[in-house]
């Protein structure tokens, strides 16, 4: 299921695009199959978009666009990688309900941003 969180401006903290693929539903395995997706971290949810390009129209709007899936970022945890995937720069990220997805980007910068962005979210939605 779907959620559609409010897009309040203060509650924006990062958007981009980043290669994912989705591992695990409910922790049961899946067959990888990585795409370019627009991730948008907003309030307590990260949100995939699809590739904008690979999008009809062109015309292409945060506001006026569905999100494909989000994800709820309370009592999650990301962890880098180096055994789940070929590729360089990978991360898991793993939601209390078993959801697993690895992100990736070719720039090294831009997927530690994303890593230390969404880590501190998690931090600071852990109640103590
Ligand atoms: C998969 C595809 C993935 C690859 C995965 C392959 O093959 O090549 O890109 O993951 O490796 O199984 P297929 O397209 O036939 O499903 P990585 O790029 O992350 O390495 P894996 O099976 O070792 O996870």
């Amino acid at each position: 299921t779907v959620h559609l969180p409010c897009f309040l401006p203060q509650e924006l903290e990062k958007a981009g695009l980043l290669n994912k693929t989705k591992i695990a539903e409910g922790g049961r395995k899946l067959r990888k199959n990585w795409n370019p997706s627009w991730v948008v971290l907003v309030g307590n949810s990260l949100v995939f978009f699809k590739d904008p390009k690979s999008q009809t129209p062109s015309s292409w709007k945060p506001g006026n666009s569905r999100p494909e899936s989000s994800v709820d970022l309370r009592g999650a945890v990301v962890q880098w990688t180096n055994d789940l995937s070929s590729k360089k720069n990978v991360f898991k990220l793993r939601t209390v309900t078993g959801n697993e997805f690895l992100l990736q980007s070719e720039t090294d910068s831009l997927i530690r941003e994303w890593f230390n962005t969404i880590h501190s979210v998690i931090d600071r939605l852990v109640i103590p």
